[in-house]
C-alpha cells in the first residue's frame, strides 16, 4: 500500500484517455488499494487512476461520512443517466476550486469488482456526482470543462501561477 503523488490541472497526462483492463489480477487490485489509501490521506470521496498518472480504467468512490465504505470499480460506464440536476463540485487534480456543474441526478454504473464480478450501481445525490466525476477522468476530462471559457481560463492561469510559486 502506498500514497501516491496526484497530478494538478494542467498536468497533459490529465487528459489521457485510460485504457480498459484487461483481467482483474493482483496488480490491479494494488492499485485499487493505493488508489484508496491515496483519496482517504487526501479526505476525497473518489480517485481516478488517471490522477496519479496511470491510464488504466480504475477508480475508487467512498461517500460515506464515516469514511468506511470503500468502492473499487474497474471499466465503470454509465449505463443510463437520467434527470438533469446541478452538483457544487472539488478536484484534487483542481485544488481550492469548487463550481457548480450541470450532470444527470441518477445514474446506473456497470463495472467490473475487484474480483472481477459484474456489478450494477443504481446511484443519486453525491454518489451520482462523484461517479460521473471520476468515470469523466477516465475519458481525460475535469469538471472545469462544464463551466464557462472565462471561468476555465481564469483557473486554469491561478494553477500555473500557483505551480511556478510553489517551484520557487
Ligand atoms: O473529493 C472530491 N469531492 C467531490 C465533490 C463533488 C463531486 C465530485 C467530487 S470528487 C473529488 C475527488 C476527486 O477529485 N476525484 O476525482
Ligand atoms: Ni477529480
Amino acid at each position: 500500500m502506498a500514497v501516491l503523488d496526484i497530478l494538478h490541472h494542467p498536468d497533459p497526462r490529465l487528459r489521457c484517455v485510460a485504457a480498459p483492463v484487461e483481467t482483474v489480477d493482483g496488480d490491479v487490485r494494488a492499485l485499487a488499494d493505493d488508489l484508496l489509501e491515496t483519496m482517504y490521506a487526501s479526505r476525497g470521496i473518489g480517485l481516478a487512476a488517471v490522477q496519479v498518472g496511470i491510464a488504466k480504467r480504475v477508480i475508487v468512490v467512498d461517500v460515506s461520512p464515516e469514511r468506511n465504505a470503500p468502492l473499487a470499480l474497474v471499466n465503470p460506464r454509465v449505463a443510463d443517466a437520467r434527470d438533469p440536476a446541478e452538483f457544487e463540485e472539488g478536484c484534487l487534480s483542481v485544488p481550492g476550486v469548487y463550481e457548480t456543474v450541470s450532470r444527470s441526478a441518477r445514474v446506473r454504473v456497470e463495472a467490473l469488482d475487484r474480483d472481477g464480478g459484474e456489478v450494477s450501481i443504481e446511484a443519486e445525490g453525491t454518489l451520482a456526482a462523484c461517479l460521473q466525476h471520476e468515470i469523466d477522468h477516465l475519458d481525460g476530462r475535469l469538471f472545469v470543462d462544464y463551466l464557462s471559457r472565462l471561468k476555465r481560463e481564469r483557473i486554469r492561469k491561478r494553477a500555473i501561477k500557483r505551480m511556478r510559486e510553489a517551484a520557487a
